[in-house]
């Protein structure tokens, strides 16, 4: 880090370095650490535009509070980049999100100062007060303090917790980050309705007018009127509290104070003082801007919310391959389709427009679309109850996301056997976003609920296909899960095909061994024969479409002519589709068959490039082609003796 560009980042390690400062000194700091957040960034990829816009926050919090005596919990973590800064890692902003590197988001193994590790949206409030509560019973003094934004607002779980909160009376600060963007959206991103709630009221003619009306009576009441004036004064103050975001939050039993400019560092320092010391719940509402002091991250808050590397003079992604088209981008076109087709689909999204594709639906339908804000589990029952009047409700939400909502899933869908379409967009590995973000477990959670049809796409066509026949399909809930980026670039057909429920496919013949894959696996499984071919291994493999039911003909079939079967999947090898196989064979009394089950083992991986990744985990057509070698090896029966003869 160079001395002159960053005169006193440079010597900045740790808070307690900041707090030497002056604070008139603090605004050249988070000039210095927007500089080179922008500067890593740019290289690294990773979040922006939430960091940016609470650099502020960061500097004048670790000015004020003791951390790490004090307690800071930051919500999602996505805007904690400045934190990263300043808490002794900025050596490593280099490295962010990379195999071996800093996280993208808060870890307490990677730093005293990231109090509460996240990733997932609204869950700071309750970690915080759960903290306050074993300080007070351990007879501790130091403050905790939530920062949370008007997205993670959005989440029912924040609410649960400032009612406990209120009713546990204890000393707890949070600070509401108010951007006025909680939905990665580049249409409509602003989902936080009180805040509207707030400024309405504030600019209502009725109200102003009520203003006006008892200003100008007063004018007229000579000695009286300038106590009437107070007094009237007095009554407007009562009004805005009423009539503010205060209200609720002062209902909740929290002292309410703002909102305040988050970009000037000394009023938040001056206001974070004055309420440092104060007793109870309190809520300080920060007023912020995404991508602030960065042009192109202001005018394109959603495309530079998580960016790849870039130009930094004009923002501009630097990969200069053109795209295959991804699959969250054929999921969005073809939901179009069919919404045009049958008026009764509609489209849902948990703050995930773009994300998901949805956007297509919301620019081309709007009234079809639905972003419910970060609220994953009322996305589903919402959608439960537009089931029982008929409509088809498509609910897109990455795979991570949709734990959220599991007795959703189960008690307002599946129970009432209701047919709701779940589309699962990253499943799977993610890569940099790591474990709190890999789609590891969802085969594991949606196979164990009654009534509920899983598939996996093996490619682009597949996945419109299975679209259209979720959306055909009567029996209940449905659900598709698919892997984050790019397609196979199969190219595909115009007409949508139904496929039948339950059936596998068939790719490639052979006798020694049958390796059984799903989704993003599919091909990686065809490779990987290859391979076994060239020595003289002859592998069959099958597409298996559905993970639920399974294709237990073909099972069948397949065990009548072969010893040894490979299950390959994305998704944690427990309770995931291997074991719905080893399950399934039980079932049908077939012993004959040695089964390898490979995928993700019970560990939350790290983060790292896809590719890489799945290189580690085996899962690219070398490592399946290693591990169905290596099992081969250890198996007993006619394909492995075929082997061992080879
Ligand atoms: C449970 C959950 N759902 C969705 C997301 C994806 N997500 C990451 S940041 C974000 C917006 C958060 O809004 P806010 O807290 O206001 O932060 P901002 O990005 O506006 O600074 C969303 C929806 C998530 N992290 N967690």
């Amino acid at each position: 880090m160079s001395d002159t560009k960053f005169k006193y980042l440079s010597s900045i390690n740790v808070p307690e370095d900041l707090r030497k400062l002056d604070v008139q000194e603090l605004k050249a700091v988070c000039d210095e650490v927007r500089e080179f957040l922008i500067d890593c960034v740019s290289r690294t990829g990773g979040h922006l535009g939430a960091g940016l816009g609470a650099v502020e926050l960061a500097v004048a919090l670790h000015y004020v509070f003791n951390t790490p005596y004090d307690k800071l919990i930051w919500d999602v973590g996505h805007q904690a980049y400045p934190h990263k800064i300043l808490t002794g890692r900025k050596e490593r902003m280099h490295t962010i999100r990379q195999l071996g590197g800093l996280s993208g988001f808060l870890k307490r193994s990677e730093s005293e100062y990231d109090v509460f590790g996240a990733g997932h949206a609204s869950t700071a409030i309750s970690a915080a007060l759960g903290i306050a509560v074993a300080r007070d019973l351990a007879n501790q003094n130091f403050k905790v303090v939530a920062i949370v934004g008007d997205g993670s607002m959005t989440g029912g779980l924040a609410y649960e917790a400032m009612n406990n909160a209120g009713i546990l009376k204890k000393d707890l600060i949070v600070v509401l980050n108010d951007n006025q963007m909680g939905s990665i959206s580049s249409k409509e991103p602003r989902i936080w309705s009180f805040h509207h709630y707030f400024t309405d009221l504030l600019v209502n003619p009725k109200y102003n007018k009520l203003k006006s009306d008892v200003w100008n009576l007063t004018a007229k009441l000579d000695n009286w009127g300038d106590r009437i004036r107070r007094i009237a004064q007095q009554m407007e103050k009562g009004i805005k509290a009423i009539v503010t975001p205060g209200m609720l939050f002062e209902a909740l039993s929290f002292r309410y104070f703002g909102p305040i400019n988050g970009h000037n560092v000394v009023k938040l320092v001056e206001t974070f003082r004055q309420v440092k010391d104060l007793k109870g719940p309190i809520l300080i509402h920060v007023i912020t801007q995404k991508g602030k002091g960065y042009e192109p991250a202001e005018r394109e808050a959603t495309r530079l919310h998580g960016v790849t590397p870039f130009d930094k003079v004009t923002g501009e992604s630097i990969q200069n391959s053109v795209p295959l088209s991804t699959y969250t981008e054929i999921f969005g076109r073809a939901l179009v389709e069919i919404c045009k087709q049958n008026e009764k689909v509609v489209g849902i999204t948990a703050a995930m427009p773009d994300g998901t594709g949805l956007i297509y639906l919301q620019n081309e339908i709007p009234e079809k679309f639905f972003d419910v804000g970060i609220a994953e589990s009322h996305a589903v029952t919402f959608a439960s109850g537009m089931a029982t009047e008929g409509f088809i409700p498509v609910v897109a939400i990455y795979s991570t996301f949709l734990q959220r909502a599991f007795d959703q899933i189960v008690h307002d869908c599946a129970i009432q056997k209701l047919h709701v379409v779940f589309v699962l967009d990253r499943a799977g590995l993610v890569g940099q976003d790591g474990p709190t973000h890999h789609g590891a477990l969802d085969l594991s959670y949606l196979r164990c609920i009654p009534n509920m049809v899983i598939m996996a796409p093996k490619d682009e066509q597949e996945l419109r296909d299975m679209l259209y026949t979720a959306i055909a399909y009567e029996g209940g809930p449905i659900a598709i899960r698919y892997p984050r980026g790019k397609t196979l670039g199969v190219g595909i057909r115009k007409e949508f095909k139904t496929l039948e429920i339950g059936r596998a496919e068939r790719l490639r013949r052979g006798k020694d061994v049958a390796i059984l894959a799903v989704g993003n696996m599919v091909a990686n499984s065809m490779k990987a024969a290859e391979l076994l071919s060239e020595e003289g291994i002859e592998a069959e493999v099958i597409n298996m479409r559905f993970v639920k039911p399974l294709d237990i003909d073909l099972l069948k079939d397949l065990a009548s002519r072969i010893g040894a079967f490979v299950t390959v999947e994305d998704n944690s090898i427990e309770g995931g589709f291997g074991s719905a196989v080893l399950e399934n064979l039980t079932k049908a009394g077939i012993s004959n068959v040695m089964v390898k089950v490979h995928g993700l083992p019970s560990e939350f991986v790290e983060h790292g490039t896809i590719e890489e990744l799945h290189k580690i985990m085996k899962l690219d057509p070398k490592g399946i082609y290693e591990v169905t070698k290596s099992f081969l090896k250890t198996v007993e029966g006619e394909s492995a003796i075929h082997y061992a003869k080879n």
